[in-house]
């Protein structure tokens, strides 16, 4: 069952407190979105609800014909102050990986020591996230994923039974086709360290949709670097529809052949 607005809230508050310096690390969530209006503001008071004094939102929306972006603008003017609260706003909805990439970059640029990758759909709990940085930092892992495979992790009982099909074949086949002992390596929900983010050259991800997780899990492996992952439980998108496309699901199933050609631009 997917809990009220209120619970969300409520259980972001009550979320695990880091000890300082931890707390109040520089930590910018990108948030892609496109036609989340309905989402928005719930997310973004969970996001704020944290014991987390020097986290930032960016959000990153392609012109959503339902004004998600204006939306935004007016809750970092009236609400969360645009010190928090800020809007990337791009011309033409060119997919997730798109997104991510320019979101990324603009986080590092206003100087995020930490990048969390978020959807805007409530499918991702925050009040992971203080547990996330805190594995982070306490295992020097380079990036940690909130993996719904991992052991302890659940997908909520109303995902139908295609998607948990279609999302554990997606898994299964990318695992043995680039040699990846990650459990949930098409998963979206994410922290890197900036110097994670640096190292595998973010700007340079060429792929959209579920293979651009795969991309970055991918140079993140060939460089050598630690991936932990942290139990989560994902719901079901709130409300809004899904972008999920058969061209996101072409595209993931090409990619690891690409990446494994070493023809994806820097691999
Ligand atoms: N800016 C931008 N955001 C996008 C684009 N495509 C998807 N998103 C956002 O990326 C996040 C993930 O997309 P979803 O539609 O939830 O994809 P999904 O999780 O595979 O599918 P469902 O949860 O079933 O809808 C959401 O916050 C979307 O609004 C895009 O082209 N541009
Ligand atoms: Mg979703």
């Amino acid at each position: 069952m997917t809990a009220a607005p209120e619970g969300v809230a409520a259980r972001a508050a009550d979320a695990v407190r880091l000890p300082d310096p931890w707390a109040s690390e520089a930590v910018t969530v990108v948030m892609p979105t496109y036609n989340e209006a309905e989402n928005l503001p719930t997310i973004l008071a969970a996001l704020f609800a944290l014991p987390m004094p020097g986290l930032r939102v960016l959000v990153v929306d392609d012109s959503s014909p339902d004004g998600t972006g204006e939306l935004a603008e007016r809750l970092a003017a009236e609400q969360y102050g645009a010190d928090r609260l800020s809007v990337l706003h791009r011309t033409t909805k060119d997919g997730l990986g798109r997104a991510y990439v320019a979101g990324i970059g603009h986080a590092l640029e206003q100087g995020a020591a930490f990048v969390v990758q978020m959807d805007a759909d409530l499918s991702h709990p925050p009040e992971a996230v203080p547990q996330m940085l805190g594995t982070l930092l306490s295992t020097q892992a380079d990036v940690v994923i909130g993996s719904r495979y991992a052991t302890g992790g659940e997908l909520a009982d109303n995902w139908s039974l295609h998607r948990k099909f279609l999302s554990a074949w997606a898994n299964l086949y990318v695992r043995v086709l680039l040699h990846m002992r990650i459990r949930d390596v098409t998963a979206g929900f994410k922290i890197w360290r900036r110097e994670t983010l640096a190292a595998i050259d973010v700007a340079s991800v060429a792929s959209n949709g579920y293979a651009f997780q795969v991309e970055m899990n991918y140079r993140t492996v060939k460089r050598g670097l630690k991936i932990v992952e942290v139990p989560i439980r994902f719901e079901e998108r709130r409300d809004g529809a899904s972008k999920m496309s058969l061209a996101v699901q072409l595209e993931s199933a090409l990619m690891p052949f690409k990446l494994r050609r070493g023809l994806s631009r820097k691999g």
